[in-house]
C-alpha cells in the first residue's frame, strides 16, 4: 500500500529526527497532522471497478473508454463502456468485442485471443481470460448489436453469458435467446471450446478458424462468425463477419458488438 509506505517513511524520519532533537513538541504535532491526513484516505478508498456497472455507480455516466480491474489492482484492462443513458437499468454494458471499420486484424492466434487485442476506443477483443474472470464474479446477460451496410440495426439478447476457465478451453456458456430481430445464431455454439488457427478445439475434421478466417467457439463450423474477415458487405461463403439468422453466410456485416451487463437482481 502506497499510504502505508508513506506513513512508514514519515515515522522513520520522525524517529531519526527525535534522536537528534529528542521527542519535541513539533515532532508530535507533525505526527498528528500526518495521521489525520493519511488515515482517512486509506480508510475510505473505494474498491476498484470490475466492470462498467461499477464505473457507472461510481459516478461516470458517459459512454467511452475506462479502466476496469477484473483480476485486481495489478491487472488494469481498458474497456469501452456503453452507459445506455436512455435505458432505465442501473446496470450498464461492458463491451467485450467490437467490429466497425476493419482496422484491426482479427485473424489471430490463441495467445492473442487469450489476452485480448485491438484498442478499446475502436475495434477490439477483450480477451478470453478477462471474460472468464468477469463472468465468474457476477451473472451477466449478453447483447449482440449489429448493422448491415444498408443501415439496418438489429440485436440478439441472451439471458446469460459466461466463459469457463482456460483448463476447460474457455468454454462458452450462453443462456436462452430472449429477443431480437437478428435471430438466434449463438445457441448453436453453446458449450463449445474456443478455437484459433493454432488451437483446434472444434468438432470439424479440419480447423474451423483456418476455414473461416477467425477465432470463435466453433462447432463444425458456425452460425455466428463475429471475428471473421472484414470484407465490406459481400463475402466469400462462411468467411466474413457473419450472423447467419440476420444476413446469411455470404454477407459480411458493417458492425457487430458483443456486450455484457450484470443481471439486475
Ligand atoms: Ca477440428
Amino acid at each position: 500500500m502506497v499510504h502505508e509506505d508513506t506513513l512508514t517513511t514519515a515515522l522513520l524520519s520522525l524517529q531519526t529526527s527525535s534522536l537528534t532533537e529528542l521527542f519535541c513538541f513539533s515532532s508530535l504535532l507533525q505526527l498528528r497532522v500526518m495521521l489525520a491526513v493519511l488515515l482517512p484516505v486509506a480508510a475510505y478508498q473505494s474498491p476498484l471497478p470490475t466492470d462498467c456497472s461499477d464505473i457507472y455507480r461510481a459516478g461516470s455516466g458517459t459512454d467511452g473508454v475506462y479502466t476496469i480491474y477484473p483480476a485486481g489492482p495489478t491487472s488494469p484492462v481498458q474497456v469501452y463502456c456503453d452507459m445506455s443513458r436512455d435505458d432505465s437499468s442501473a446496470e450498464k454494458w461492458t463491451v467485450i468485442q467490437r467490429r466497425q471499420d476493419g482496422t484491426v486484424n482479427f485473424f489471430m492466434k490463441w495467445d492473442h485471443y487469450k489476452t485480448g487485442f485491438g484498442r478499446a476506443a475502436g475495434e477490439y477483443w477483450l480477451g478470453l481470460e478477462t471474460m472468464h474472470l468477469l463472468t465468474q464474479a457476477k451473472t451477466y446477460e449478453l447483447r449482440v448489436d449489429m448493422e448491415d451496410f444498408e443501415g439496418q440495426n438489429v440485436f440478439a439478447l441472451y439471458s446469460s453469458f459466461s466463459v469457463g476457465p482456460e483448463s476447460e478451453g474457455y468454454k462458452l456458456n450462453v443462456g436462452t435467446f430472449t429477443k431480437g430481430a437478428a435471430g438466434d445464431s449463438l445457441t448453436f455454439h453453446n458449450g463449445m471450446k474456443f478455437t484459433t488457427t493454432d488451437k483446434d478445439q472444434d468438432t470439424h475434421g479440419s480447423n474451423c478458424a483456418r476455414l473461416c478466417y477467425g477465432g470463435f467457439w466453433y462447432v463444425d463450423c458456425f452460425y455466428a462468425n463475429p471475428n471473421g474477415v472484414y470484407t465490406w458487405g459481400p463475402s466469400p461463403r462462411a468467411a466474413g463477419v457473419q450472423w447467419r439468422t440476420f444476413k446469411g453466410l455470404e454477407y459480411s456485416l458493417k458492425t457487430i458488438t458483443m456486450k455484457i451487463r450484470p443481471v439486475a437482481t
